[in-house]
């Protein structure tokens, strides 16, 4: 048995890399690897921007009263007063609809009302009328979601409007905290939890008729533990304020420039739109934009519903710009989406699938004029269809470009770019161009950053779809990079 043992352990250290352990020792890199270009993703991030577009729902006492906050009023349970069991699952199928893998439902706005079966306060849906203590919406949505292959996540605001404790350390331990601890232990798996900058105090966020208290938002929520906490029980959950920010707007755009390296600092928020090029974390930005004019459902904003052609330019300036997308779909009082952005949604998603979807570059060959040597990073990668492979160049060249032959000329209208983001964000400009012949040119389009992902309309316009550019070549310039560019895919729409 003993000998048994011992062949093994010989075994296993002829075939096991040779140990981390040693200091100085250099490591081997066999397949030439590039170095990281720090900060770079951890998995649980990777998996949310892999996530891409998901929904959000803004829904409970203020849509039964046309309010945004809440807090312009005094607390009142019975404000929620639904006749009829709300239609969740109707909510995540029209998300489904319109091409989004994720559905993030507010559990709890600034009004401090819970939407589910709280023990944390009396200002539940408990308390509630009509219905309303049937309803417990983070079950609703999330059974809705297991039930359609689509991914869970939740809206807590730490501000409390309503909440005797708030600004005191018991709201935190007592109420806070044990909200977030329902939310996060009884509904399944989560992929993003959302909290929010707003804390009622006379700043940016206003004042209240109701008694309102001051706090220091950095200090107050303790977030550095808040996130170990969370981690513990939803270990694929990302945080937001912590793993992904704000895009510092609602009006549905990132930045062109985007980077994913954030840096948190006393000041606060600065440089969200564009994130920090150097900035020494990861923290991707994340768009959230309304369908309509306001968070909440009323009946006069339906007249605002965004178009199926509007929401797909908010696509292409988000998801297309290195960022992720959440869009808020908001319920009326008899607990459906309107039909009217039902018909919206279900549009956007066609107008992906008519216009994202056939990669005219998948498995065709691609030339570069540089290539890293040795190892597995040949310009062809760029078109397997395997988000593990990348072409790469030698460390130092931070300038080369490749070409992508369609085989047939094609009228294209996309061009879609990807990093392989695992090693650090990179490319900090890039030309597309375009040719028939192989000889001739055309620009296509230009940008800075690219990311995770980067989609490039014809001379960078999102607004209309055009006539497109006839193209059997595609070639793309990467003019200047952080270290060496590092390209997984393209593809060519
Ligand atoms: C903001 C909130 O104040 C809005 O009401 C909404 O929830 C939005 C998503 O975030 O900060």
């Amino acid at each position: 048995m003993i000998a048994k043992k011992l062949r093994l352990l010989l075994l296993a250290t002829l075939i096991l890399p040779v140990p981390f352990s040693a200091q100085g020792q250099t490591l081997p890199n066999d397949g030439n690897i590039p170095s990281p270009v720090f900060p770079v993703p951890t998995e649980r991030q990777m998996n949310w921007l892999e996530t891409e577009f998901y929904g959000f729902t803004h829904y409970g006492p203020n849509t039964f009263v046309g309010s945004e906050w809440g807090n312009d009023r005094k607390p009142n349970a019975k404000e929620y007063a639904p006749q009829t069991m709300p239609d969740c699952d109707g909510w995540v199928e029209a998300m489904q609809s319109a091409g989004m893998k994720g559905a993030v439902v507010v559990c709890k706005h600034h009004d401090g009302f819970c939407l589910w079966p709280t023990e944390s306060t009396d200002f539940s849906v408990l308390n509630s009328a009509g219905v309303g203590p049937q309803v417990d919406i983070p079950k609703l949505v999330s059974e809705a979601c297991a039930k359609r292959g689509m991914k869970f996540g939740a809206y807590i605001s730490p501000w409390d409007a309503s909440n005797e404790h708030y600004a005191t350390k018991k709201y935190i331990t007592d109420v806070f905290m044990k909200q977030i601890t329902e939310i996060c232990k009884n509904y399944g798996d989560m992929f993003e939890i959302w909290f929010d900058g707003a804390n009622g105090g006379t700043g940016f966020y206003g004042g209240s008729s109701l008694t309102t208290r001051t706090i220091d938002n950095a200090t107050y929520y303790d977030w550095d533990n808040l996130l170990d906490s969370i981690h513990k029980m939803q270990p694929e959950c990302v945080v937001w304020g912590r793993e992904f920010r704000w895009c510092g707007n609602e009006d549905g755009y990132s930045g062109k420039t985007c980077w994913s390296n954030y840096h948190l600092n006393a000041g606060g928020e600065f440089n969200l739109n564009t994130g920090v090029e150097d900035g020494l974390i990861f923290m991707p930005s994340e768009v959230d934009v309304r369908t309509t004019s306001k968070w909440f459902w009323t009946s006069a904003d339906e007249a605002n519903i965004k178009s199926s052609e509007r929401l797909f330019q908010i696509y292409l300036e988000s998801v297309g710009r290195n960022a992720t997308l959440i869009m808020n779909c908001a319920p009326n009082t008899s607990g459906t989406l309107p039909a009217k952005l039902v018909t919206n949604l279900a549009g956007l998603g066609d107008l992906i699938e008519a216009r994202l979807t056939n990669d005219f570059a998948a498995g065709k060959t691609v030339t570069a004029d540089k290539t890293r040597t040795p190892g597995n990073f040949a310009a062809g990668n760029i078109t397997d269809g395997n988000k593990n492979t990348y072409w790469a160049t030698n460390d130092g060249e931070k300038t080369a470009s490749f070409t992508i032959d369609l085989g047939e000329t094609k009228t294209i209208h996309y061009v879609m770019l990807q990093e392989y983001i695992r090693l650090g964000q990179r490319v900090k400009s890039f030309t597309i161009e375009t040719s028939t012949d192989n000889s001739s040119w055309q620009t296509f389009a230009s940008g800075t950053t690219i990311g995770y992902k980067r989609i490039m309309a014809l001379n960078d316009n999102t607004g209309s779809y055009g006539s497109g550019q006839a193209a059997r070549y595609v070639r793309v310039k990467i003019t200047d990079s952080k270290e060496c560019p590092l390209i997984q895919t393209v593809s060519v729409y």
